[in-house]
């Protein structure tokens, strides 16, 4: 019973499987001008505010109000903590639009209390490439829940975003919605066990002592792969050539350009880790990456925060894809990562075990807005990585 979700341009839960069973809209096409030309209602006292990232003042309510607000993992011991220059490279991808960047403030006190974004990007599912936005950092204040604000902020992000004519999004999302493309199994790494059990996030295992279960986890200080090096600017018509490639047998994947690429890719010290291996001849033969996403640690008195890698476009060529994960292990450790956090999507299914992952008790939903798909698609055909 989904109250909200049962009226929008989404798959629904027990769905009869049509006969005309193809991929596709699900809502009767519309143009700009169809489009509602004013903002949603909100409730007395909150108005819309378009946010400008490029203002240190805007960017810091953003961050404050994201670290205080955002998510949680089911037991609210750890809350996600995207820093200032994260949200930044985040949120102003090429073609972005600050519209899409969407508040909500108190109108007496100009508190900011809620957000929701929304970026470009041509997201190719199955044989169709689609036009889309990207939905994320969706966050009510704690004290406004349940008040039916989340609706109004998907609502008016959707408008917003028809007046550009587009009409798809994609969004991921660990609770359980109507009705996930995919769903996909979130793994970790411990690469500081000792930190991990202290804080919770992990336990020493049965018949486990703690130093047997630091050599256990314990890593070299540099990569083995001989040619791998950070990711430069010179690099990036090779590197879009190589994701293309590889991306291409996905479900489920994003079609990025050479812009999109210089931006997503370019090494940037805690925000993300991009490292190419470089053959002999000058050929870029590898790719591997990763993004920080630190969490705070709620109410712990020894820690504040856990600073946690995050798999992110990872292409094997002339690299095994054991060794070039083993790598990025190695060099999320050395930049004083504590663990990397995997999903089971790509070929990782089947390298998980070896790198000495262990399953978490968290899950990604993958969910498509105004767009059908004939059968879901299986997590190791997502090829889509979202922050
Ligand atoms: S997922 C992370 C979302 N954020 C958080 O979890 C932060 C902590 N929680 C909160 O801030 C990444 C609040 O609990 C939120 C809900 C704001 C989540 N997605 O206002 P009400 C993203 O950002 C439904 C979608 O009373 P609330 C992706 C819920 O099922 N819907 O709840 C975002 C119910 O609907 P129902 C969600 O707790 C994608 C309704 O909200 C949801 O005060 C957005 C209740 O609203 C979620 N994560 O606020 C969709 N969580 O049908 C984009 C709950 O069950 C769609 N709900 O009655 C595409 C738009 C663009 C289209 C363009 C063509
Ligand atoms: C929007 N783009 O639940 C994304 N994280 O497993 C928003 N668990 O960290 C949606 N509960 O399993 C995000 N440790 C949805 C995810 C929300 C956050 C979340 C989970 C993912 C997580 C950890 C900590 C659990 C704490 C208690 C977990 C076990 C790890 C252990 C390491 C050593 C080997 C065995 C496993």
């Amino acid at each position: 019973n989904y109250a909200f979700w049962g009226t929008q341009p989404v798959a629904q839960f027990g769905e009869q499987p049509s006969s005309s069973a193809a991929d596709g809209p699900i809502d009767a096409p519309k143009t700009v001008e169809d489009v509602r030309k004013e903002p949603y209602g909100l409730p007395q006292n909150f108005e819309w505010v378009t946010c400008d990232i490029n203002s240190d003042k805007e960017l810091e309510e953003i961050h404050d109000l994201l670290g205080a607000h955002y998510v949680e993992d089911d037991d609210n011991m750890f809350r996600f903590a995207y820093s200032k220059e994260f949200l930044r490279w985040a949120l102003q991808p090429p073609g972005f639009q600050a519209v899409w960047h969407c508040g909500v403030r108190v109108s007496t006190t100009g508190k900011l209390v809620a957000f929701i974004s929304g970026i470009p990007a041509t997201v190719r599912v199955n044989s169709s490439s689609l036009k889309t936005v990207e939905i994320n950092f969706l966050c009510v204040h704690k004290k406004l829940r349940h008040k039916r604000l989340a609706p109004v902020l998907i609502k008016e992000i959707t408008r917003r975003v028809n007046l550009h004519d587009i009409w798809q999004a994609v969004y991921t999302a660990g609770v359980l919605l109507p009705k996930p493309v995919a769903e996909c199994q979130y793994w970790h790494r411990s690469l500081n066990p000792k930190k991990l059990i202290g804080i919770g996030f992990s336990r020493l295992a049965p018949r486990m002592t703690m130093a047997r279960t630091l050599k256990l986890y314990k890593l070299p200080d540099q990569p083995v792969t001989p040619g791998l090096r950070q990711m430069q600017p010179k690099d990036v018509p090779q590197v879009t050539a190589l994701l293309a490639g590889y991306l291409k047998d996905y479900g489920i994947a994003p079609e990025l350009d050479e812009e999109e690429v210089r931006h997503w890719l370019s090494f940037q010290e805690d925000v993300v880790h991009s490292y190419v291996v470089e053959g002999p001849g000058g050929a870029i033969t590898d790719l591997l990456s990763f993004y920080t996403l630190p969490s705070s640690v709620i109410g712990n008195d020894q820690y504040d925060s856990l600073k946690a890698a995050y798999m992110f476009y990872t292409v094997p060529g002339a690299t095994p894809l054991p060794q070039l994960m083993n790598d990025a292990l190695i060099l999320a450790h050395a930049t004083g990562h504590d663990v990397f956090n995997a999903l089971d999507i790509f070929e990782n299914e089947k390298i998980l075990k070896e790198l000495k992952f262990g399953i978490g008790d968290g899950k990604l939903r993958y969910y498509l807005f105004n767009w059908r798909v004939a059968q879901d698609i299986p997590s190791n055909k997502v090829g889509l990585v979202m922050l």
